[in-house]
């Protein structure tokens, strides 16, 4: 035998041995801070709600230290739902930076992100799968904004500032939000291989837009949902990430170029944005 035959008859040998993994179709991110008393019911409910699908689902939870113990309840359940990834940050604070972390670990066919405090109904993500099998789409959008979704009894001034961010975005964003009734979503899922994971640059609060303005999808599909109460943790949502979000739609609307506005604006409200807080 000569030496290139035995090398590849050796790693033949070995690569028969190793278990066979097939490749998720769907990684699902799940960002958490301070969701020790959701945490579990989440992932029991995602898990659950794909039985009999024949779907496999990389479940990733990326954890920012939470000082309640979420990674530890998370790693806790590793025995229950074998695959499941638990990334814990030390160094980093922000959920749209933690998506990303986690979908840099993921290996699944389509990438997805869900609320970890179960404001997301946790079906969901079966449907929106099914949903962009069905239509063939690279991207499905959970929203509140078509027939059938909605937000259950949310205080009226959440309602007007979800409401004048999405009119903004809508405004700054013309032609990549043309048809998208639900801009502000936290719920997604698309084809993994329409976005370089390396050209999103995340800011804030808010990760949908950058996926949809930096990636590449061809169609873009909505799927109702309602938008539940939180009954357990808080919320980490504050009036700065709002002006975040206005801000990162500047950035987005003259890395666009779709209006010629947003450059100048964008350093303008930067500027005062980081004097205020
Ligand atoms: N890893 C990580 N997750 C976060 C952070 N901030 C919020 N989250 C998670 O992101 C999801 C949405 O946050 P939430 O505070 O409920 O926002 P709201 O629904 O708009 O009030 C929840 O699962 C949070 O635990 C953060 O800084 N890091
Ligand atoms: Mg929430």
């Amino acid at each position: 035998m000569t030496i290139k035959a035995e090398r590849r008859f050796f790693r033949r040998a070995v690569s028969d041995r190793l278990p066979r993994m097939t490749a998720p179709a769907i990684s699902l991110v799940m960002p958490t801070y301070n969701e020790a008393k959701n945490v579990a019911e989440l992932l029991r409910r995602v898990h659950d709600s794909f039985a009999g699908s024949g779907v496999a689902v990389e479940m990733i939870v990326v954890d920012d230290n939470s000082p309640d113990g979420t990674t530890k309840i998370a790693e806790g359940l590793k025995d229950r739902y074998p695959g499941l990834k638990v990334i814990c940050r030390t160094t980093e604070r922000g959920l749209a930076t933690a998506v990303v972390r986690g979908w840099e670990a993921a290996g699944g066919a389509y990438f997805a992100v869900i609320d970890s405090d179960l404001q997301h109904p946790p079906d969901i993500i079966r449907r929106l799968y099914e949903a962009a099998m069905k239509e063939n789409a690279d991207m499905a959008i959970a929203s509140r904004k078509v027939e059938g979704g909605g937000t259950q009894d949310w205080e009226w001034y959440r309602v007007v500032i979800s409401n004048v961010a999405n009119i903004i975005a809508k405004i700054l964003l013309p032609k990549t939000l043309w048809g998208i009734h639900d801009t502000t979503t936290g719920c997604f899922l698309f084809k993994a291989d329409r976005v370089n994971l390396k050209k999103l640059s995340p800011t804030g609060f808010k990760i949908f837009l950058e996926v949809l303005v930096r990636g590449k999808f061809a169609k873009n599909i909505e799927v109702p949902y309602v938008f539940n109460q939180r009954t357990e943790g808080a919320s980490k949502m504050s009036l700065k990430q709002d002006f975040l979000f206005i801000y990162h739609l500047l950035l987005l609307g003259s890395a666009t170029g779709e209006v010629l506005v947003p450059a100048g604006l964008a350093a303008l409200f930067g500027l005062l944005l980081f004097r205020l807080f």
